[in-house]
């Protein structure tokens, strides 16, 4: 699974939060980005976890937690040492689509990822009637929840794999940044 490290001493490592409800497109997304195959996945039942590697420079621990109502009670135990949230929508479940939104609402309350950036992943876009990337955006209130943070919608699909390197890549510039910002002020704090 790798999660020794990378090779490379210059690579910083980054702990990556993977949330959405269940059925979502979480682990299929997960192993497309990590193996570049399609796999059936099952429903997570805790945790996968897998160090993804798209620059040099940067490593991600990719930290996959269950979906369904029960895991939804755990997911704020993982959320401490988080750099990155990424939310996984399913952009065919209209049915649940405000249960999402609540979830991911409640999620950003979280105090381990206070201004942590977030990619929201609008995924199965391949589905006719899809949302898209715009109305997942409108429908979460995205610019109002995140306004303390950096954020991004892109639209996915997990199983051509479609969408999913550019999303990981956003994510990836704005983990530098925060990390480069956090860094900046714990060096000022040891400093002063
Ligand atoms: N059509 C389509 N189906 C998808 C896509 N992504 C995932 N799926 C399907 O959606 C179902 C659920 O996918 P999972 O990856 O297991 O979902 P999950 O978010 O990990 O779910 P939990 O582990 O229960 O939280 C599977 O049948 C996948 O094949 C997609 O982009 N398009
Ligand atoms: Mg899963």
């Amino acid at each position: 699974m790798g999660l020794l490290g990378s090779k490379n001493p210059q690579t910083k490592q980054a702990q990556i939060l993977l949330l959405g409800l269940d059925s979502a497109g979480k682990s299929t997304l997960l192993y497309k980005l990590k193996l570049a195959k399609d796999i059936i996945t099952i429903p997570t039942i805790g945790f996968n976890v897998e160090m993804i590697e798209l620059e040099r420079s940067l490593s991600l621990t990719v930290w996959d937690v269950g979906g369904q109502e029960k895991m939804r009670t755990v997911w704020g135990c993982y959320c401490e040492n988080t750099d990155g949230l990424v939310y996984v929508v399913d952009s065919t479940d209209k049915q649940r689509l405000e249960e999402s939104r609540r979830q991911f609402e409640h999620i950003l309350k979280n105090e381990h990822i206070k201004n942590v950036p977030v990619v929201l992943l609008a995924n199965k876009q391949d589905m006719p009637g899809a949302l898209t990337a715009e109305d997942i955006t409108r429908m979460f209130k995205v610019k109002k929840l995140c306004s303390d943070r950096n954020w991004y919608v892109q639209p996915c699909c997990a199983l051509t794999g479609d969408g999913l390197a550019q999303g990981f890549r956003k994510l990836t510039g704005f983990v530098k940044s925060h990390m480069k910002s956090r860094g900046d002020t714990l060096a000022f704090f040891k400093q002063n």
